[in-house]
């Protein structure tokens, strides 16, 4: 199932658009606490995405509003619905614990513009236009800060609500969607005014935050998104709080984190991202627990914990984070079948959390069988799909002095030389996702 029929398509046109820009790093130069931030960051490893919007009423994802091409006044009677009396900030964040989750990024607006915090900038707001009457993010945000985890704030820069978000753009103008807007608009004041005039509420009203999660701008490749002065502020208002752009390109000066959506870095099998890596940022991915970003009522492909798991483990050894998606529902509550599923994985977590926290990506390279990760002078390798006895390594640097079972401690039998390391792995007592093996190595 598709969360939108625009996506793949036209995305991997722009991103092959976008592939031919070099990389540009050089202009911008990060306080010292962003490059700490950055640090945390890549040591968080696991982080909660939250898509939820007045759109989860209709229970058939975030491009709904796109999907069945309605109006703008259409639209507009949906927020009336929205009131998520059962919405708990305190169980939404013990949640993201409980699953081993460091940080969490949720939808502060989606392509449908609607601002799920009190602004001042706009009446399309969750305080002004629901019953609800009330800001949630602000509610999370003091929840977070008080069971001390990372808040970030997801940003739609596309905006199909806006008249000023003019000229429109691929997803308005290549499926001929007319949703009512007049044809014409101030493009300058949707960025100088609204955008940013919002941005700095976020980064004024919710103590500190981890960043901005910026998505949308694919949908406008050509037009001019005044992005120094967008990121110039942001920096300005919290120097820590890191800029992750879901551009689908190669990082772009003021940006502090390169994400991928629905892949690892480097691939593209879902269509959205560029294939080009930076080695300058931290990295992280993207995915959602069943195939929506938005509540959906009628997507039921979950993946198990145990999928989810091999996904950790592959992002964290590709020295990546893995930012894993729920949609809530319109009441305020999360679905059974995530909580099920992320209780399990922070079982997991809390058994082998050692080999994922605080790692980076591992000397040997990711490959079928499976991938590692380091941290000082350790080195774990995650066997995931290997049936046999003996698993061969390429070389290592430094003298492995002793290799043993992530869980039972169990010593493993090695060699090494200068063709690589050669483990004989224990016969299997249970059926496990991820055999951790731990090198411990001598330092050169
Ligand atoms: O269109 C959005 C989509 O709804 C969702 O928010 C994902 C999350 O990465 N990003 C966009 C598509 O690139």
């Amino acid at each position: 199932m598709k969360t939108h029929k625009f996506a793949a398509g036209t995305l991997l046109l722009l991103t092959s658009l976008f592939a031919s820009l070099a990389p540009a790093q050089s202009a911008y130069q990060p306080a010292a606490e962003n490059l700490k931030a950055r640090q945390e960051f890549q040591d968080a490893k696991f982080g909660m995405f939250i898509h939820w919007g007045v759109y989860s009423v209709l229970g058939d994802g975030e491009w709904v509003f796109h999907n069945r091409k309605l109006t703008v006044q259409e639209y507009d009677r949906l927020p009336k619905f929205f009131d998520p009396e059962k919405f708990d900030a305190k169980a939404w964040v013990a949640l993201a614990k409980a699953a081993g989750m460091k940080y969490i990024t949720i939808t502060s607006r989606h392509h449908d513009g609607f601002a799920m915090f009190d602004s001042k900038v706009s009446d399309w707001n969750i305080v002004q236009r629901t019953p609800y009457g009330k800001d949630p993010l602000k509610m999370l945000a003091d929840e977070a800060h008080r069971q001390g985890i990372k808040l970030f704030f997801y940003y739609s820069q596309l905006d199909w609500h806006n008249p000023d978000y003019y000229p429109r753009g691929a997803t308005e103008t290549e499926g001929g969607w007319h949703n009512g807007r007049p044809d014409h608009g101030d493009w300058n004041a949707y960025l100088d005014d609204y955008m940013d005039g919002q941005l700095r509420e976020l980064l004024t009203n919710y103590g500190p935050i981890g960043g901005i999660w910026f998505d949308g701008m694919w949908d406008k490749p050509d037009a001019d998104w005044h992005l120094a002065k967008t990121y110039a502020l942001i920096h300005q208002l919290q120097p820590a709080a890191l800029i992750i752009p879901n551009h689908h390109r190669a990082p772009l000066p003021g940006e502090d984190v390169q994400t991928f959506e629905r892949d690892l870095p480097g691939q593209n099998t879902a269509g959205f991202n560029t294939k080009f890596v930076t080695d300058q940022l931290p990295l992280e991915s993207c995915n959602t627990l069943n195939d929506s970003w938005g509540f959906n009522i009628g997507d039921h492909a979950y993946k198990s914990a145990e999928e989810v798991e091999e996904m950790l483990v592959r992002a964290a050894g590709n020295n990546s984070n893995l930012l894993l998606n729920i949609g809530p529902m319109p009441n305020g509550e999360i679905q059974q079948e995530f909580v099920t599923r992320l209780h399990d994985v922070g079982e997991w977590m809390a058994r082998y959390g050692e080999s994922i926290y605080g790692t980076r990506g591992g000397p040997i390279a990711p490959a079928d069988w499976g991938v590692s990760t380091q941290k000082a002078d350790k080195v774990y390798v995650h066997v995931l799909h290997w049936s046999g006895k003996l698993l061969a390594l390429p070389p290592i640097q430094g003298a492995v002095r002793s290799a043993r079972m992530l869980g039972d401690d169990a010593s493993v039998a090695f060699t090494q030389n200068r063709d690589g390391v050669v483990l004989t792995l224990p016969e299997k007592k249970e059926r496990k996702v991820d055999e951790v093996i731990v090198l411990t190595v001598a330092k050169q």
